[in-house]
């Protein structure tokens, strides 16, 4: 008998029709009704769950009898209760690497934007309010040889470093919790804690996994130690920031200004940043190119695929629970 797969989020028809070769294919549609209900009324059949940007845990997956595992279509799983997970044996999935280059690529424009004013600037030319030539107040601040400070080194902290060095001749600075010689060696990045880093780096750029551990691990005193000149960009999780507290910072100009594409509540609607022309603001876009999502996608279905055909997935979170 085919085993069951329940979607999450919305997957494409393509996803599903693939799926369908070897499984039962449930994706809750809005035209039948509510799509809560819908998840919630297969999830007791469901053998595999694939999807993203959905909390699970046990409060959602107790009717879950069957369930033995959860992929994700992203590299974080924040979102997952994994204690819970290994609890009942549960594997998880996630999409690592493939969305590391188009991360990196997403971090450089929040930086070039925030630096030289991009947006702020797109939507005054467009407002009609090019009159005559800029002056000083609508000058921004040079990217190429700034310090560029990198905060969790891992796959994408690196391709945005590369970026910094190699395209931009700035010297890196990094924190986190080992030290990466072979990065050291291949761009002459230097191992700082995070407040000398904070304190020395004209661009933070938080690139850490959300734990409790990262939970606001940038607040009023870590924003107080960064040169006034600088700048935070923020493509990890929003709740890595205290958002309240980088608010005020750029109301008051502790800080030069910010780019985020991450808020500790998404997806946001209404935040006193629509109103600073400081803050690059965008709706969590880091992996969404065409390219990225497909290859998302296409991993996250070889993961569920592998796992409920009995072999070892290739992108397991918590090997503990691999039963084979
Ligand atoms: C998206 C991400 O949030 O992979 C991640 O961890 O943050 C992003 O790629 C996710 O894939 C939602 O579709």
């Amino acid at each position: 008998m085919k085993k069951t797969v329940l979607a999450f989020s919305r997957v494409s028809p393509e996803m599903a029709e693939r799926l369908q070769q070897d499984f039962n294919v449930i994706v809750p549609n809005p035209k039948l009704g509510d799509m809560n209900a819908q998840f919630n009324d297969a999830l007791p059949h469901a053998h595999g769950l694939i999807g993203a940007g959905r909390t699970l845990g046990r409060e959602q997956l107790h009717s879950a009898a069957k369930l033995e595992v959860v992929s994700s279509i992203s590299v974080g799983y924040d979102n997952y209760e994994l204690g819970y997970f290994n609890e009942r044996g549960i594997m998880l999935t996630n999409t690592p690497d493939v969305l590391t280059e188009s991360t990196a690529d997403l971090a450089f424009a929040l930086l070039m934007s925030s630096a030289r004013r991009v947006a702020e600037l797109d939507a005054w030319t467009k407002a009609g309010q090019w009159k005559r030539t800029v002056e000083a107040s609508h000058f921004g601040t040079d990217v190429h040889g700034k310090t560029l400070g990198i905060v969790g080194m891992g796959n994408i902290g690196a391709a945005i470093a590369r970026r910094g060095h190699f395209g931009f001749n700035m010297p890196i600075l990094y924190s986190g919790n080992s030290r990466k010689t072979s990065l050291e060696q291949e761009m002459g990045a230097q191992y700082r804690s995070l407040d000398q880093l904070l304190a020395e780096s004209d661009f933070v750029c938080l690139v850490v996994p959300l734990s409790e551990k990262t939970k606001h691990l940038i607040s009023t005193r870590e924003l107080a130690l960064m040169k006034s000149s600088a700048i935070l960009i923020n493509i990890s999780r929003g709740p890595v920031v205290d958002e309240p507290a980088l608010i005020e910072a750029l109301q008051q100009g502790t800080i030069r200004g910010a780019g985020l594409d991450v808020y500790e509540k998404e997806p946001l609607a209404e935040s006193p940043l629509f109103q600073l022309s400081n803050a690059v603001t965008l709706p969590h876009i880091g992996s969404a190119t065409h390219e990225t999502r497909q290859a998302m996608a296409d991993r996250a279905y070889a993961n569920l695929r592998s796992a409920l055909l009995g072999e070892r997935p290739q992108d397991l979170v918590n090997p503990q629970v691999w039963k084979g």
